[in-house]
Order: structure tokens, then sequence, then C-alpha cells
């Protein structure tokens, strides 16, 4: 491998370890390692309908399998022999179709394999794949696969270099912090405690291997399903090529075509999951702190909200509610009753949620940790010993999540809060997994785990740990509670994770930088298969002023999960037992982060902020059965809106909101005035419905109480009045309506936002069109679905439609309307069919 190649995979261990074909006869080395490459193709055949086989002169084997028209999976095996199938990532539930023809042929460059949509063409050496659909190359090759494997460590390398031709764009990894496009980087995965990060920190919290690239307007995805630790690279020091490696494992991934990249990317959601619609009040407002108690402060901090008319959902309980850091306890002196408490907050429209991490603390009084010791379901090391390390207990003992009998017994462990107490949701801290002291942050390699029936070493498992522990709480939890909607929020997880809870981005800091990276993050995270994220609302380390803590609550509106969270005064990663100190420093100065923390003014602005989200509540919802259904990501970066247009890749914190809503987050304090660039197309203000012409660049005067959002035309977009919370009833039905030349669509859908009666039909899905006619514009509405809403009148308001405007008709009849602003405001029942808007006629010349 020349010296350049090497930047882009992991350092060879040990450093002086020795080739083979360098190695005497009787000599002694560090170790001694052996280079796979493939050779000359030698027989390609059809092993099984869709599965095609290609063998090369020294054995390795490559796999291609057609899933479906879009989605072709690569593998490579060293001897010919497959790893066993078995994948932490795809939904076992997804059944693609596969293609209708397939056909392979020898060609003078190797083999041709042909779909109806795609060609792949694997080249006489090296086993190369070049990846075309009918408009040309997508994804080519360029050195192809390479192996390492040594006596001491067996197969610590498998990988595969393509090229990275000039122009070509590169997204996603999920949660990373650095710019959205990742040309030029390379990117490790593994889950990692990243306390305090910043855009170049990597590797953070989650892993997820799946990037897409963009070449002259055609894009695709590739997701790398392995779990161990594994190495990305674009174009890195202008390498020219683009590496995807992992230290061991089986190199197997899947190609998934777009063209266009936001398929590709619902694509990619349908192959490895999505999650069931979350309850409603999962998308209100959320405050959190590192820490509310006693349970005083948590009651008064919720009366706060009412007493000040700020909405909210949802309070968080940190840690420090449990009982000396015990999972599944609660304090005795902090919470005396805490079944009570959460009732009452319940009966307010506040939703409790509270953490828990995986590791138990090593007690033999302790219920959790006695059971899991004598069943043996605690991660163990090579040796047999018991996996000991520091968190918030100074010992603690950790579930091996990667075993079903495990997860079983996690899951149960939840029904004294979730089933008595009557919490409403959870969150999974600490499970990448995180252990305090020692600098490599979690456990040696070398501890074991189950894997379901596939045992292996943390470095195969650690990626996949804090998603396990997901998979354990919500099952868990559907067991408990089958009729409620599990809430279960996580920091680490892997690829597919977004099936069992939602998470977000771990510790930020309060800064303005921070908040650029949270729009980057969220982005990526939605077209990555989690749509469902949110940042630490304010910044999760020190206290931000004022004004930027209104600009992040701004942006988090248009976040699918709203929280805001701090560390308060907590010292990170000193556990202390002792609760005196800890009420000691709250005493002291308690760095609040409460919507009214940082005077009058602000407390306006950042009611006005969360009242925007309660209006967008239907929208989202709308956005999130869509995401749920099909896949479609809530938020797209906007290259994926318009992948022709290069110009997009430069305003890589603006994003698409719902397919509909463009959001332009404020990013500097003290900002009067900003460009921004809108895709091409129309588009209108949110805010007054002003109509902006797009594919250029517009300077906007920026005021404090809002950021400036644009609305494409051709959208419907429902509204509820503002509510403090989402156990109030919903009054009325807002639907604004944005004109565009043509033919448009849009939909409301609708439910109970809990349980799941909207399986067995009680939903409203309402389809909604505007055609261009004769006469003017006709504006229809289909309901499908048995959901009574609870508001029975629907106020509409119509933007940019033309001036001249004769009337407007429902059944037959003239509607009254009225001018609101640049809109045109009219109320009807909310099962209106069709609706005329009829233009003035055009008099004959000369008869005025
Ligand atoms: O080492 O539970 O990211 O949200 O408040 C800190 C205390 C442990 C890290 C989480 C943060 C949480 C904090 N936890």
């Amino acid at each position: 491998m020349k010296k350049k190649l090497r930047n882009l995979l992991p350092p060879l261990q040990p450093p002086d370890a020795v080739p083979l074909e360098k190695a005497e006869p009787t000599g002694r080395y560090p170790d001694v390692y052996t280079e796979h490459r493939p050779g000359t193709l030698q027989e390609a055949w059809e092993e099984a309908p869709n599965r095609f086989r290609f063998r090369c002169s020294k054995g390795i084997v490559l796999e291609v399998q057609l899933l479906s028209e879009h989605i072709l999976r690569f593998r490579y095996a060293l001897n010919g022999a497959f790893a066993p199938e078995r994948s932490y990532a795809l939904d076992p539930n997804h059944q693609p179709t596969p293609p209708e023809k397939a056909t392979l042929r020898r060609t003078r460059k190797g083999y041709l394999l042909r779909t109806p949509l795609l060609e792949v063409e694997v080249g006489k050496e090296g086993l190369r794949v070049c990846i075309s659909d009918r408009a040309g190359v997508l994804c080519e090759d360029s050195l192809g696969f390479y192996a390492r494997s040594s006596i001491l460590s067996g197969l610590h390398l498998v990988s595969l270099f393509r090229h990275a031709p000039e122009g070509e764009a590169y997204f996603g990894l999920g949660d990373k912090a650095g710019p959205l496009n990742l040309r030029g980087k390379r990117f490790v995965n593994w889950n990692t405690d990243a306390f305090a990060y910043g855009a170049a920190t990597d590797p953070l919290y989650k892993t997820i291997p799946l990037y897409f690239a963009l070449r002259q307007g055609r894009g695709y995805g590739f997701f790398f399903d392995n779990p161990a630790r594994s190495h990305f690279s674009f174009d890195y020091r202008r390498s020219g090529h683009l590496s995807i490696a992992a230290e061991g494992g089986e190199w197997n991934g899947y190609f998934i075509y777009g063209p266009s990249l936001t398929d590709a990317a619902r694509r990619y959601a349908q192959l490895t999951g999505r999650p069931e619609l979350p309850p409603m009040w999962a998308l209100g407002f959320h405050q959190c702190r590192w820490s509310y108690f006693p349970e005083a402060r948590v009651r008064q901090v919720a009366q706060e909200f009412r007493r000040r008319k700020i909405p909210c959902d949802a309070i968080y309980l940190d840690i420090d509610y449990m009982d000396g850091y015990r999972c599944f306890t609660v304090h005795p002196k902090h919470f005396p009753d805490l079944k009570k408490m959460i009732a009452d907050l319940l009966a307010d429209g506040f939703h409790t949620v509270v953490m828990i991490d995986p590791g138990l603390k090593v007690d033999p009084d302790y219920a959790p940790y006695q059971e899991g010791l004598e069943q043996d379901y605690f991660c163990r090391r090579s040796s047999g010993e018991l996996m000991v390390g520091p968190v918030w207990p100074a010992r603690c003992a950790f579930p091996d999540f990667t075993r079903e009998e495990v997860r079983r017994w996690w899951g149960g462990l939840y029904h004294r809060l979730y089933v008595e107490d009557g919490v409403s949701g959870f969150w999974n801290d600490m499970n990448e997994p995180a252990v305090f002291k020692v600098e490599r942050k979690t456990f040696p390699d070398e501890v074991l785990h189950g894997c379901d029936g596939h045992p292996t070493n943390h470095l195969h498992a650690h990626n996949i740990y804090g998603q396990q522990m997901t998979r354990a709480t919500t099952e868990g939890l559907k067991r408990l509670r089958p009729e409620k909607r599990p809430f279960l929020l996580t920091r680490a997880t892997y690829a597919g994770g977004q099936r069992y809870a939602l998470v977000w981005t771990g510790d930020n800091i309060a800064s303005w930088e921070h908040l650029a990276i949270a729009s980057r993050q969220m982005q990526r995270l939605s077209i990555c298969g989690f749509s469902f994220a949110g940042s630490d609302v304010g910044g999760f380390v020190d206290k931000p002023s004022g004004e930027l803590f209104v600009r992040w609550l701004q942006l988090a509106v248009f976040h699918p999960f709203f929280r805001v969270h701090s560390m308060g005064n907590n010292v990170d990663g000193s556990a202390e037992t002792d609760s005196e100190a800890v009420e000691a420093r709250e005493a002291r100065d308690r760095l609040d982060q409460e919507p009214w923390s940082f005077g009058e003014e602000n407390t306006r602005l950042a009611r006005i902020a969360i009242e925007g989200r309660y209006r967008l509540l239907p929208f989202l919802y709308t956005a999130f059965h869509e995401y749920a259904t099909n896949g479609t990501p809530i938020l797209l970066s906007l290259p994926f809106l318009d992948p022709h247009d290069p110009e997009l890749l430069r305003w890589e914190e603006n994003f698409l909101f719902g397919g509909a809503m463009l959001v332009v987050p404020v990013l500097r304090p003290g900002q009067r005035r900003k460009t921004v660039y809108l895709p091409r197309g129309r588009w209108y203000d949110y805010h007054d419905g002003t109509p902006f012409e797009g594919g250029r660049k517009h300077l906007l005067p920026i005021q404090p109480d809002r950021i400036p959002v644009f609305v494409r035309a051709g959208t419907f977009l429902p509204e509820y009045p503002v509510r403090q919370h989402t156990g109030q009833p919903v009054e009325e039905l807002l639907l604004r309506v944005y004109f565009a030349e043509g033919e448009a669509q849009g939909r409301l859908y609708e439910d109970a936002g809990e349980g799941y009666a909207h399986l067995e039909g009680q939903y409203l899905l309402r389809r909604f069109t505007m055609t261009p006619t004769e006469e003017g514009y006709q504006l229809r509405q289909t309901i499908e679905g048995d959901f009574a809403p609870s508001y029975s009148r629907c106020r509409m308001l119509l933007f940019g439609f033309p001036e001249e405007l004769e009337e407007i008709r429902w059944e037959g009849q003239p509607l009254q309307w009225t001018r609101r602003g640049r809109a045109l405001e009219m109320v009807l029942p909310t099962n209106w069919a069709e609706l005329r808007v009829l233009k003035r006629k055009r008099r004959p010349e000369g008869d005025s």
C-alpha cells in the first residue's frame, strides 16, 4: 500500500509488524501480516436468484446481491466463505422486491451485470467495480478491495477504495459536527462520550456508516453495515480516493441508487427502518436540566411555565432522582412520592421523562445488580472476570444488551417507573458505553458480547451496544404498556437504531459556533434515517447569552425534537455520591436555562418562538407520518432539494423542514441583515407572505423575534392555534395555502396522538389539491379515515393568489372573505370538498 494511502486507513498494529513476504523463515517479529488483494477475475456465476458471485485468482470472492431495482449489496469473502447473515441495522420487516430481470455476461473488460436501471461492471483485475445508470458512471472503484490479517490480530482490516472525482460532494455519516460536505475529510466511527465536543471532534456518540454522493446532479447512498470501528475518507489530503474501512469483520455494504438524493435517503430509511409515530406530546416543547430536584423544584419549574404562559409538554429528571445513582430506584428524600408528583404534573399537561444509564451499581443489596449477577447477564472480560468500571457509581457492571434474554430482563426493570409511577418516557444516557477515569472512555476491546448467537468482542460490539440498550428498553416498554406509544431518547446508537429511539446530540456548548453545528448535525441525522433528533437547546456546557438562547430556540422550533437542556453547574465525570455537595453548589449559582432566565424581553422572545412550534404541530406531525410511512427525512439539506444547483452547497446551515419550509437560522450576535440564497422556484416569507423569487440571493432584514423562514409555492401548511400543551383541545384548523402556477398537492395527517387506534382506522388523512382552471383555481379536499378531531372550523389563508380576483365560491355559493395582510382569509367547515377562486373576467377592449 502506498504511503499516501496509508493515511486513509487505520494505522498498522503493532506499527513494526512485518509483511509475510519480508519475514525470514526462522526470524521472530512483533507480528507478521498478510495483505489480501483480489488478483485476476476467474469466474462469475449466479449463486442463487439475484445473487451473483465473482471469484478471482487469490480466492477472494465478491458477491453482488440485487435486493431491489435500487439497492445492491456488495460483500467480499477472503476465501470464498461469507460471514453468517446478521445485521443490527436492517429492518427485519423490510421486504424489497428484487428486480424483474438481471443478466450477467462476459465482456472484454470483465463481467457485466445488468438490471433494468443499473449496470455493474466487475473488472478483470482487482475485482474493481463500476456502477452506472443510463446517464453514466456513478461510482467507481480505484484500487478496490484490500484487506490485512496478521498472526496475532487475525483479520484486522477490510477496506475498499473508490475514485473521488473532482466536484463530487459527499453528505451523511449521521452525527458529525463539521462542514456539511464531507469532501476533504476523514472520519472514525466509534461511539464516544464526547463531552464539550467541537466542530472538529471525531468520533462522536453515534455510528451511522452511511454516505451520500452527488455527482453532476445524480446521487446515491452507500451504507457500510459493519459495526466494528470504521474509517471513512473522502478525498482526504487530495488523495483522489474515497475509502471505506473497518478494523475487521466483513466488508459488507449497500449501494442505494437515487438518482435523487432524497429518494436514496428514503430508500435507506426503508432498508433500516423507521420509528412508529411518536406520541404527540413528544413533539411539544421539553424542558430539561441536570438536574431538577427535589420534587418542590420540579413542581415550581412546571408552575412557572403555566404562570408565564409558555407552552411546555415535558419535564426531565436527570440522574439525581435516583437513589445513589442506582438505576430503577428513586431518591427517598428528594422524591418521597414520585407517583403523586407525576400524576399532578400530568394533570397539568406535563409528561415526566427520567434517565436510565446502562451501568448498574455493584452493590449486593441492590436487586437489579443481584439478579443480573445471578443470571450472568453482565459483560465479562475474556478472562471470564466481570467487566467492572466507574461511571456514576464508582463500580458498575454492564448488562450485555446484545443477548435476547438480557434485553428481556432489562425491559422488565422499567416496571415500577413506567407502570406504577406513571413515568411517560425514558432517556438512555452513557450508552456508548461510557466509562469514567480512563482515557479510552469505554471498555477494552477484549470484553465479550453474546451478539445473539454470534459471540464476539467489544471491538465488534461497541458500536451496537447503545442501540441494543435502546432496543431492550423500547421492547420492554411496549410489553409493559402495550396501549402506549413508547418514548425513548438515546445518546449512542447505530444505523437502524431509529426503530427504537430518538436521539440528541450530546454535550454541546453554549456558543454561536455550536448553533451552526446543531443545524448541520440535525440535517445529517435526518438524511441518515434519524429524523427524530434534537440538540441541547441553549447549549449543555456553559450559559448562553439571552440572545444566543433565543436564536437557538428559534432554530430548534424546526428540529423534530425540541428540548432545552444544560448541565447547570455540575462537574462532568466526577460522580459525587454526596448529594449535599451537589445541593451546596446549586445554592451558590444555578446557571439557570429556563425560558425566563434571561430577562423579561428574552422571555417574551422565547415565548414567541415556542408558541411558533405549537402552531406548526399539525405540519410536523404530518411530516412525521410521511417519515414513519415512507422514510422521507423531515429535514433535508439544500443540495437534496435541487441537485443541479451547486450554489446550494454553500448554504449549509439552511435547510428544508417538512418538505416545504426553508429555514434560515441566525448564527451571529447582533445580526441585523443576512443574505440568503433561495433555491429555484417561488417562495413566500412565512411571517408576512411576501413572495420571493428563487435561484438568486436576497438581502434580508433580521428581526429579534424570528428567523427567516420561507414557504415553497404550492404548499398547504396546516397549523393549530397556540396551546399551553398538546393535551389541550384544538379549537380550529388553520390552513395556509401558497399559490403556485400549475397543479399543487398537500396533505394533513391527524390522529389521537397517542395509542394505536390509528392502525384501526382512527385517523384522518386530508389530501389537498390546487388546480388552475379556465375561470381561475380550484381547491379540493378529500378525507380518509374515521378520526373525529376536536375542532369543527377551518380557517383558510390564501397567499400569493393573483390580484384580479372576482369571487370565491364554496359549494356554488359565494364565500365571505377578507384581506389579512397579504392573505385572503375565510372560514369554512372542516369537511369542505371544493372551493373555486374565480378570476375577474377580462372585459372586451374599449368597454371601460
Ligand atoms: O457525564 O446525567 O449527555 O445530557 O445531563 C454526564 C448527566 C452524564 C451526560 C449527558 C447529559 C446528562 C449528564 N450525562
